[in-house]
């Protein structure tokens, strides 16, 4: 792995927005999914899947459901359940309450918190089709309240007919109740606009390849959609008193991901340096991965060799990586400095893996330097905010004049009246009296 002074690494990533031929072919599958429901369904999923359905068959069944179960390990089932557990005791904490601010006038403000309605959740068939994530998508969506989670994959898994049973079980532990066998920028476009056989949802979420993602940003607007995740980052900051070999294992976790995932370790140690550069090639040999995982190293990893922690930290914080994980003598003393980093962990028994699957915090992480604005999947994501304004007699009457000035400055009459029609009445009314 190639060691080099912080200031020689460039930190820009790329970023994909898809070709011109893919944008259009995503627009034209989109349109024809809002146009001719079902039909162009199944035409579409027998075209790029090799699956030829009818629309009876979309939705998969609770018989297939049962029968992934009895295809899946006892221990996997196990893990899951904990894993579950985690992420959704997790999550709870992140619940909020709608709250009213009654005032002395007897005015009420407040915000009233409700779920949206009905989310669709992506999960791409293949390579990238994780049990956890599924996990990490619907949990957050459930504690939110949303009643209606709705699942879509591909029809086929690897080529072969059928969807992989881990993630059926992994759904149906979640609590999703409806799942369809239907894939691509076709299954995005009919969670966006409804076909006969699937209702529209209000929030599309989830990872897919590339034309997922044209996808969802050709139909955002018309629903909310999540954000769209790069490839995996790992950074890791340690000093001397880190293990190398607790370091490169876990650069190379992330580094297996994908060709375009990116391990970084930032140090001051130069025997760290060596040592962990030197274990990454002994490791990474070994892994099943190792192709995806070498072509990661070289050409997105490195190690950056900085003067002190603290310059580390303003590297860290410049970078805004999805996952930092800090393998220092004191880890907590340096948390209040990192400003950016998705999700951080601390201390040697902090392996990234243990957030990837089972402490609980999401592992749908904003990537590409978006950590610099933006946050992991939470419960935030799945609900919305209706502001609540009930106004008093004496409210009114007391700012009614500074509502007119500043509508009557905007050239807006009409609501100038809208407040003068009751300061008027009510005058009237107190003349009365
Ligand atoms: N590290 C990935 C999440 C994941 N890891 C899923 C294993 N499975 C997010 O960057
Ligand atoms: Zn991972």
């Amino acid at each position: 792995m190639r060691i080099m002074r912080a200031e020689q690494f460039n930190l820009a990533r790329e970023v994909e927005y898809g070709t011109p031929e893919q944008n259009e072919s995503v627009r034209g599958i989109v349109e024809a999914v809002r146009t001719r429901g079902d039909e162009a369904l199944l035409e579409l999923t027998e075209q790029f899947d090799g699956v030829q359905l009818s629309a009876a068959q979309l939705r998969v069944t609770d018989e297939e459901i049962n029968a992934a179960y009895d295809r899946v390990e006892p221990d996997f089932l196990d893990a899951l359940r904990g894993a579950s557990a985690n992420i959704r005791a997790y999550h709870e904490r992140q619940r909020r309450q709608s709250w009213m601010d009654v005032q002395p006038d007897g005015t009420v403000l407040g915000q009233v918190i409700r779920p949206l309605k009905r989310v669709g959740v992506y999960v791409p068939g293949g390579k990238a089709a994780y049990p956890s994530s599924v996990l990490m998508n619907v949990i957050p969506a459930q504690v939110a309240g949303v009643p209606e989670i709705v699942m879509v994959t591909p029809p086929a898994t690897g080529g072969k007919p059928g969807i992989d049973p881990y993630i059926l079980v992994a759904a149906a532990e979640a609590g999703v109740k409806e799942m369809y066998r239907v894939g691509g920028a076709q299954a995005v476009a009919a969670l966006a606009y409804g076909t006969e056989s699937i209702a529209p949802v209000d929030k599309i979420c989830g990872p897919g390849n590339i034309f997922v993602a044209l996808a969802k940003r050709a139909v955002f607007g018309a629903v909310d959609i999540d954000s769209l995740a790069g490839p995996s980052e790992i950074a890791v900051l340690a000093d001397d008193t880190a293990d190398p070999v607790y370091v490169a294992a876990d650069l190379l976790s992330q580094a297996e991901h994908d060709e375009m995932a990116s391990s970084i370790l930032i140090t001051p140690s130069e025997r760290l340096a060596e040592e962990v550069s030197v274990e990454v090639e002994r490791q990474l040999v070994l892994l099943p991965r190792a192709a995806i995982a070498r072509e990661s190293i070289d050409r997105h990893g490195a190690i950056l060799l900085v003067d002190s922690l603290q310059a580390g930290i303003e590297v860290v914080n410049r970078m805004a990586p999805e996952h930092l994980e800090v393998l220092t003598a004191d880890p907590m003393s340096l948390l209040g400095s990192i400003e950016n980093a998705g999700a951080i962990f601390l201390g040697p028994y902090s392996s990234e893996p243990v957030g990837d699957y089972f402490a609980g915090p999401n592992h749908i992480i904003p990537t590409n330097g978006t950590a610099r604005f933006s946050s992991p999947v939470n419960v935030d994501d799945f609900i919305k905010k209706s502001s609540l304004i009930s106004y008093s007699r004496e409210a009114l009457l007391r700012d009614g004049a500074h509502i007119m000035t500043l509508a009557r400055h905007e050239g807006l009459e009409g609501h100038a009246r809208a407040i003068e029609v009751r300061l008027e009445k009510e005058a009237g009314a107190a003349a009365v009296d």
